[in-house]
């Protein structure tokens, strides 16, 4: 399969996130990414370096303030102390929740990042804005080589992007890369576009593009957001709204569910996929359902997902895959070239 990597994703490092208070190490950091690389290469997948500039295609699924915010942030970091800042990692400390003003940006940075942030657990680094654009660059060439006759191709990148929404950065996500898959393959001339989220994670920020329109189906399988990340959004009677009323599916499933059990509701989405009548597909790839994943609750070995990728491609529609979460690092270039190579048998 043709893949589409991304060569300033150990740009985005940071060294730290937090976990009931404590600082730990980052799960979602560069090994991620080095170790599917080197399973496409030992497999045979071609990899090329992005060669499509997604900032069309960004601005019409992120608003212009949040892509001028995150274009600036780290500088904007490092105005406010220049020697000290360049070793520490920005957070949001304050958020504009329920009866607070989001139409106002704040001068204080943090307040911003604040605005424009979902969680406490998306941290940047000097590198994370380089990084993420070219992800999005990964993905709009990806798309780009779909639209124009491959069957399928595979954007492997980091930092991931679906908890990205249309102004704000969450979940390790900045900027939305399926979203821009998506977008881009409705460009290129694709009437209806169905994508698929197969990470543990519920897709908020997909889910929130592309909720009150009708020519992308959002369909998604994970973990019950009662107890899982990301909590507020994700819940079975989410529908759509407006004209997208009826084009957003979500199967919420227990922590702990089983393979069987997943294949089961896979198919409640094929089947909704399938009535859909769409041109193309995109698959947001976390690998997170995985057994041995350190932060998921699902139980897929590596072998099933050889079977996920075989039943994605008898739905015979041109597809993009886009990387998302998957934090067994060690496991994820197999599991995760398990999916191509099961779509291409
Ligand atoms: C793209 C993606 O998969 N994002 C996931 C974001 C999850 N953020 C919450 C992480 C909570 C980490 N909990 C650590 C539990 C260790 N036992
Ligand atoms: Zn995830």
């Amino acid at each position: 399969m043709i893949t589409f990597h991304n060569p300033l994703h150990q740009g985005h490092a940071p060294v730290h996130e937090f976990f009931r208070g404590e600082r730990v190490p980052c799960f979602e950091k560069p090994a991620r990414v080095d170790y599917v690389e080197e399973a496409l290469r030992a497999r045979g997948h071609s990899m090329l370096a992005p060669d499509v500039d997604s900032s069309p295609v960004l601005a019409q699924v992120h608003a212009p303030r949040y892509l001028g915010f995150l274009q600036t942030a780290w500088q904007q970091w490092l105005a406010l102390d220049p020697v000290a800042n360049a070793t520490v990692q920005p957070f949001p400390s304050v958020w504009p929740v329920r009866t607070l003003r989001s139409d106002v940006e704040p001068d204080n940075f943090v307040a911003r990042l604040g605005l424009y942030s979902m969680d406490n657990g998306t941290p940047m680094a000097a590198g994370t804005w380089a990084a993420a654009k070219a992800g999005a660059d990964a993905a709009a060439s990806a798309a780009a080589r779909v639209a124009q006759g491959d069957r399928a191709a595979f954007c492997c990148t980091r930092p991931p992007g679906h908890h990205a929404g249309p102004d704000f950065m969450g979940g390790y996500c900045f900027l939305n890369n399926a979203a821009v898959a998506a977008q881009a393959l409705r460009n290129q001339g694709a009437r209806r576009v169905a994508l698929l989220d197969v990470d543990y994670h519920h897709g908020n920020g997909t889910q929130s593009i592309f909720y009150a329109r009708d020519d992308v189906l959002f369909v998604s399988l994970h973990g019950d957001p009662r107890t899982e990340y990301p909590f507020y959004l994700g819940h079975a009677d989410e529908v759509g709204e407006g004209k997208g009323t009826g084009y957003n599916l979500n199967l919420p499933l227990p922590a702990g569910t089983s393979a069987a059990t997943w294949f089961e509701a896979l198919e409640q989405a094929y089947t909704r996929i399938g009535g859909y009548q769409a041109d193309a597909l995109v698959i947001s790839l976390g690998l997170d359902a995985f057994e041995g994943d350190p932060i998921s609750r699902f139980a897929l070995a590596s072998a099933d997902f050889t079977r996920l990728g075989e039943r994605l491609a008898r739905l015979g529609l041109p597809t993009v895959f886009v990387l998302e979460g998957g934090y067994a690092a060690a496991e994820l270039g197999t599991n995760a070239v398990n999916v191509l190579d099961g779509f291409e048998q």
